[in-house]
């Protein structure tokens, strides 16, 4: 594989290059940078798929962003590139190929993954799904006792929950109104109990949506969800018109009595964090429905084509991976706050913070040598402007260096009088504001006391890219998601880390199965955990029933 004759990360001569260069840039503020370059405003942007990037204030000059376009060629960026669309089983450690791009490949599309064209299947899948939400949406899938579903319930956890319920919320506008949906992915108890304390469980359909269908928490609320169907309509042949799966485990899902028939497969080589426009997206057809998620799987083609195709230096994923590597790795930023200025992204954080997180919060290379420099950071955020009035303080005026992405639409879906021309020079504003700040002679300008003016002073200097698009549609939601990925890979690949494998959600799990039995022993058991864990669990079976 190509990674294996690529030179570690430090010792690539970019990266020799970068660290001399940042030495001799770091100085510099992004009022110097704009004073001397008044044009990078105009310069250091790209634009694909319906998205406008604009990374003029990054902390870079030319020679920065020449510098990172060669470390990502000396990192194999583009062999990997083409080894992830080509099918190779770029997934090491679990031995399988990545090919969520094979999702929403066009029909007569060739994509070979494990000796065989995998687009067909895809397609066939996705007619399936149609002529299912088809049926749901006109009300010729009925209920077991003759009636239409009115309510649709995702049940799901992690890449099987964080997908859907962040594209039901982000297209909302084109969902069927008359259509309930909620999302149970908590295995604590109230989740389940709150999405359907107000539904009729004879209008009632549940996706089970799990790739392995053995996932505990999944399997729990499922189990719930049939006890609370079946404690309504008190028939077994009810679970065939209330129940159906998404897996790619056909005989668990038979085994617990949903036709196999209702089964939407997928398959190892789509990850979960990468799954949402694979049948997990069912809630999501279901919501805007056959039509509209295919504007979506076209938006996620978009970008994936301008990805492989558009040389490095305009290419939208590649110049956001870069940036991300550049503020992490040269001016220690430990955080990328993601800001969308757009209520129907308020999940959209959450969804990028399995996406970042899961994929590049490693720390070992993928021929197994622990790294010397900083991976994935942590992502986070909120929609704007609510941000405005907590958390941004601290990325104005605190000690920390927090790079942002604002995302931001020129159109509002619910215009308004004047509320989005408020909303966009705000989120104009907070860029401006953090990359320029406030010196101290312009607040004493202002006519500020002095004791005032340190706290009045902005230092500026922080960076932010801006993501603007004109109008919040299916394709763009789904150029949006492209773009993040393909951005992940990007710094999963100068890092030289494995972005598609997840161990380190499994030790958790195995825990968690040892100590089931220890608190649903009758009697005491004999713990052999630390002393902490020990009396935790000892204070927990004494009190567990007490009021
Ligand atoms: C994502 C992870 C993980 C997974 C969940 C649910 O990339 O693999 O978040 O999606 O653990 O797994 P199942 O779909 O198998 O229930």
């Amino acid at each position: 594989m190509a990674a294996t004759r690529i030179a570690p990360l430090t010792e690539r001569p970019a990266w020799g290059a970068l660290r001399t260069h940042h030495a001799q840039i770091a100085a510099q503020h992004l009022r110097e940078l704009f004073a001397v370059d008044p044009a990078r405003g105009e310069r250091f942007v790209a634009e694909a798929a319906g998205l406008y990037l604009d990374y003029s204030k990054h902390r870079i000059t030319d020679d920065t962003v020449a510098l990172l376009l060669r470390l990502a060629e000396e990192s194999g960026l583009r062999e990997r590139i083409d080894a992830m669309f080509g099918g190779e089983k770029i997934n090491l450690t679990e031995d399988r190929a990545v090919l969520h791009i094979a999702l929403r490949a066009p029909r007569d599309a060739t994509i070979m993954g494990e000796g065989k064209n995998v687009v067909p299947e895809v397609h066939a899948v996705l007619d399936q799904m149609a002529a299912f939400a088809e049926g749901v949406r006109d009300g010729t899938w009925l209920g077991h006792t003759g009636k239409p579903i009115r309510a649709i319930v995702n049940i799901g956890i992690g890449g099987s929950d964080l997908g859907p319920v962040m594209a039901y919320e982000a297209l909302r506008a084109y969902s069927r109104r008359d259509l309930l949906f909620r999302f149970v992915s908590n295995v604590d108890g109230t989740d389940f109990a709150e999405a359907t304390r107000d539904l009729d469980p004879a209008e009632t359909l549940f996706i089970i949506s799990s790739k392995t269908f053995t996932t505990q928490e999944t399997m729990t609320n499922a189990k719930s969800a049939r006890d609370w169907t079946l404690g309504a309509l008190r028939d077994e042949g009810a679970v065939a018109r209330h129940f159906v799966a998404v897996s790619t485990n056909a005989d668990a899902v038979a085994k617990f009595g949903i036709d196999t028939a209702n089964m939407f497969g997928f398959w190892d080589w789509v990850g979960g964090r990468y799954s949402m426009d694979s049948a997990i997206g069912l809630s999501t057809m279901l919501a805007i429905g056959p039509g509209g998620f295919r504007a979506m799987l076209d938006g996620l083609r978009r970008m994936d084509e301008h990805f492989r195709t558009a040389p490095f230096a305009r290419n939208l994923p590649v110049l956001m991976g870069l940036l991300t590597v550049w503020n992490t790795d040269f001016l220690g930023a430990e955080t990328v706050a993601v800001l969308p200025y757009e209520q129907y992204l308020k999940r959209f954080p959450a969804y990028l913070q399995q996406l970042t997180m899961e994929s590049n919060g490693k720390s070992v290379t993928l021929d197994g040598r622990t790294v010397d420099y900083a991976t994935g950071p942590i992502f986070w955020g909120e929609p704007g402007t609510n941000g405005q009035h907590s958390f941004y303080q601290l990325i104005h005026q605190g000690t920390r260096l927090i790079p942002c992405d604002f995302i931001a639409f020129c159109q509002s879906l619910n215009p308004t009088a004047e509320a989005h021309d408020i909303l966009l020079a705000n989120v104009l504003a907070q860029a401006e504001a953090l990359a320029f700040g406030k010196t101290p002679d312009e607040v004493r300008a202002e006519g500020t006391a002095d004791w005032l003016v340190p706290h009045r002073t902005f230092e500026g200097n922080r960076p932010s890219s801006t993501i603007l698009a004109d109008r919040l549609t299916p394709e763009l939601l789904g150029a949006l998601i492209a773009l993040y990925e393909h951005s992940v890979f990007t710094q999963g690949v100068i890092w030289q880390i494995g972005s598609f494998d997840q161990w380190g959600v499994e030790l958790g799990k195995v825990l968690a199965s040892r100590i089931i039995p220890e608190l649903q022993a009758a009697a005491e058991p004999a713990l052999g955990h630390d002393s902490s864990t020990n009396a935790l669990i000892r204070r927990y079976r004494a009190r567990r029933g007490a009021n």
